[in-house]
Formats: structure tokens, sequence, C-alpha cells
């Protein structure tokens, strides 16, 4: 198995926690520099036309790509941890949560949208900024919400660790590379610690990956 990965890529961050949690080590874990545009070489695009990471490419050479489906790859092929609960409601509801992360808040603010309106729209590293703090609020803001439901114990959803977990502790890396406070969202810092108290999560954070700087 091979990862396509960079070490601030909170995308493959996810997959990166659940492999930790599954107990799989990928046999090579290559490194796509996104700043230095490698994700739009001709080699990566044969990989995934997105250019885009993570990329998993399993052992028979099947290329698996977008995080959220290779989470649930991983859950189907390795069932133990189960990654989503068992009844159609709670599965649902997971879903949904992981989904405000993955589909409604990072795609906002990955390097090819912060570059874009920077070179098109002229906006300065100020102005970039802002934008990815404002997106990255909207999505706490919701989160914040769901997560003071009762069906939140200590995880987002009871008190097995699902992909919303995943997903929660990516959102909180987020926040903390675009310098956004968590402050007003205890409900949501509450459950990103006790993800970041998982030694699957501690491992898997960008942070801790080669290539990471000391500090942002
Ligand atoms: N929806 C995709 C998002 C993948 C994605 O955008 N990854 C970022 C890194 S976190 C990336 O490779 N960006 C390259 C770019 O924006 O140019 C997924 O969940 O896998």
């Amino acid at each position: 198995m091979k990862l396509f990965s960079f070490w601030r890529s909170l995308a493959t961050y996810r997959v990166r926690i659940a492999l930790n949690l599954k107990g799989i080590t990928p046999d090579e874990v290559i490194d796509v520099n996104l700043p230095q545009g490698k994700q739009r070489e001709e080699s990566f695009r044969k990989i995934n036309p997105m250019m885009a990471i993570p990329a998993l490419v399993e052992n028979d050479g099947t290329v698996l790509f977008e995080s959220l489906a290779i989470l649930e790859y991983l859950d189907e092929t390795h069932p133990n941890p189960p990654l989503l609960p068992k009844d159609p409601k709670g599965r649902a509801r997971v879903r949904g949560l992981a989904q405000i992360v993955a589909a409604d808040s990072h795609p906002l603010i990955v390097p090819r949208v912060r570059e874009y309106l920077a070179h098109e729209y002229k906006l300065d590293e100020a102005g970039v900024t802002k934008w990815a703090q404002h997106w990255h609020r909207a999505a706490l803001t919701g989160l914040e919400t769901h997560l003071q439901d009762n069906a939140t114990g200590k995880h987002a959803h009871g008190d097995q660790i699902t992909i919303a977990d995943s997903c929660i502790a990516i959102q909180a890396a987020g926040a903390a590379f675009f310098k956004v406070d968590l402050g007003p969202f205890p409900n949501f810092k509450r459950v990103a610690d006790a993800c970041m108290q998982n030694e699957a999560f501690a491992r898997a954070h960008p942070m801790k990956q080669p290539g990471a700087p000391a500090s942002v």
C-alpha cells in the first residue's frame, strides 16, 4: 500500500488517523510537496486527476481517492475498530458531521483556492487568511451546535471514535494553522481534545510528519 501525502495536508491527516486506528502501516509514504506544486505534475495527475492528496494505492494497483471514500474503504476492509455506528440514523449523523468538514469547509481553504484568490483577485496574505478564518468559523459554528446534541458523548457520536472525529481533529488542526480561536466553540474543543488524547490521532498530526516545521 502506498500513501501519497504531505505533512500539512488536512485531508491526508484524516486518512492517517484511520490507518493508525486500524493498525495499518503503508509500505511507502510518497511526499507530494503542495507549495512546490508537485500535485499538478503529470506523474501525479495520473494518480489523481483532481491534483489533490491523499491518494492510496492498494497492493493490486487500485488507486483510491477522496479522503472520506478512503476512510469508508478502510472501514469496510478492516472492520475493527468500526468507524461508523451500526444504526442508519447514527451513520447518517456521523457522515453529516464529517461532511460539514470535508465537503462544506475544507474545500474552501485548500491551497488551490487560496492561490486562486491571491493570483486572480489579488488578495494579499491577510485577505486570504481572513477568508480561511471566515470559513473555518462557519463550520465551527455549525459543528458546535450539532455537538450540543445528546448523541454526542466523549466523542462526536457517543463514546466510540468515528469518521466524524477524524474530521473534527483536522478542523482543529486547520484552526490552529489559520489562528482561529476555539474559545467560542467549547463542545467542539472538548471533542477535539479527546481525540488528541488518542495516540492514533496524535501520531497522525501534521506537525508530527516528516518535513513539518517546528512551529507554524
Ligand atoms: N475532497 C478531497 C480534498 C483533497 C484536497 O484538496 N487536498 C489538498 C490537501 S489537504 C490538496 O491536495 N490540495 C492541492 C491544491 O489545492 O492544489 C479529499 O477529501 O480527499
